[in-house]
């Protein structure tokens, strides 16, 4: 088989780098290691920036997010002892948000595959770049027993933090930065209805997260620490634990109800750079991880897929600019995204060994938030979302 542009991994980024470049004529195919209904059944992320509702729609994938989806004008705060300080990024950033799940885009992206007669190859085994520094790459994989290859221009490597991409690329070339955080995310789904906005709730207890999917499927996640067991999280001692970090004007508000799934991630900041080898671009987890307190992972996925989909339907109308200053592009925008990750996780979340000095710093940062605007405006206009380089 020969293609234009060969695709590893079948998560957000993969299939909507196929559906964009399908739509402009770029031929490819998706190589994904896991099958469709395994991939279908992660439960992800949950809120979109508006960019990303737009690189959505563009791509012919907007009409169930628009039905569907709940656009909001921002994300709640709360914090023990003091009153709710609202994160409105329509006020200070012009642009509301969305909140529509992970889990939906990704039908969504196979749907819109399926009826464009798009090749994802799923169950696909030991996927492998070649030949990345040569004029024609290729890839090769197994399925069924049978080793097959697939020759193409150009290879994306959209396959997570644990795909192979990343891991072709030479250790004299690459560059990793990583930072490791000292709890991670016990996340629930449940059948019932969610409090009206996303509410980020800061206490000494642990930080906690109220959101939602639909009117009546609601997400929520606790700080745990690393070493927790899932076993040891009873549905109804995750209420009450939810309920505790909380304010009490939303948590009497809160409907429990049995979760239908329960999850643990651990956090971590993680950069690779460059984004580019020879003929191979990395986009999505593959190149980057951001702790989700600020909402960012999927979205770096949907704008890595913009700027690397922009590039090469550029190339094949004769233009390389784009693709020479992908990955330098791409990077400027992770590292926003990272900092700004990084810096809402430390004001949100009990670490274990702060201090008294950090507690209070901490403290004091979020009164002078609630106070200033200027400092809402410049965390609405990251939280919302950086405009894309032109
Ligand atoms: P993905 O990991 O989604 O997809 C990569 C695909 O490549 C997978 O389907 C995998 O099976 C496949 N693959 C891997 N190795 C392969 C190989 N060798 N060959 C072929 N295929 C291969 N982000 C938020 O914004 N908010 C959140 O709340 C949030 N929660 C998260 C919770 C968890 C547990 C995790 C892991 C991530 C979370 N994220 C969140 C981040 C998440 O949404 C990612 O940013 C998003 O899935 C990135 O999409 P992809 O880059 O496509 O990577
Ligand atoms: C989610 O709905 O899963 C969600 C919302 C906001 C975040 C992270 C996750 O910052």
């Amino acid at each position: 088989m020969r293609v234009q542009v060969g695709i590893i991994g079948g998560g957000p980024a993969g299939l909507l780098l196929s559906q964009i470049l399908h739509r402009a004529g770029v031929d490819n195919v998706v190589l994904e290691a896991r099958s469709r209904a395994y991939v279908l059944s992660r439960i992800r992320a949950g809120v979109l920036e508006w960019g990303s509702v737009e690189v959505l729609r563009s791509a012919g994938i907007g009409e169930r997010m628009d039905r569907e989806g709940h656009v909001h004008d921002g994300t709640g705060i709360a914090w023990s002892g003091r009153g709710r300080f609202f994160i409105d990024t329509r006020k200070y950033a012009g642009k509301p948000m969305m909140a529509y799940g992970q889990t939906n885009i990704t039908e969504d992206l196979f749907a819109a595959r399926d009826a464009m007669g798009g090749l994802v190859i799923d169950e696909a085994e030991d996927v492998t770049p070649h030949e990345l520094n040569g004029e024609r790459p290729y890839l090769s994989y197994r399925k069924h027993g049978e080793t097959q290859r697939i020759d193409c221009d150009f290879i994306a490597g959209c396959d997570g933090f644990h795909g192979v991409s990343r891991s072709v690329i030479p250790a004299s070339v690459l560059h990793t930065v990583e930072k490791l955080y000292p709890f991670g995310w016990l996340g629930v789904l449940s059948e019932t209805p969610p409090l009206e906005e996303i509410v980020y709730a800061r206490h000494a207890r642990g930080f906690a997260l109220a959101s939602q999917r639909n009117p009546m499927l609601s997400r929520y996640y606790i700080q745990c620490p690393l070493d927790t067991q899932i076993e040891d999280w009873p549905d109804d001692k995750f209420w009450a634990e939810l309920k505790a970090r909380f304010p009490p004007e939303l948590a009497d508000r809160i409907v429990t109800g049995p979760s239908i799934e329960k999850s643990i991630a651990p956090l971590r900041s993680f950069v690779a750079e460059p984004m580019r080898y020879g003929r191979l671009f990395l986009a999505g987890d593959a190149a980057h991880i951001v702790p989700p307190t600020g909402a960012k992972g999927l979205n770096l996925a949907i704008s890595d897929v913009f700027y690397l989909s922009r590039a090469l339907i550029a190339h094949y109308r004769g233009n390389d600019g784009y693709l020479e200053r992908y990955s330098d592009m791409a990077l400027r925008r992770v590292w926003g995204a990272a900092r700004f990750s990084w810096w809402l996780t430390l004001l949100l979340h009990r670490f274990p060994d702060q201090t008294e000095f950090d507690e209070r710093a901490r403290e004091s940062e979020l009164d002078y938030l609630a106070r200033s605007e200027h400092a809402q405006r410049s965390l609405c206009e990251q939280y919302a979302g950086l405009p894309f380089e032109d």
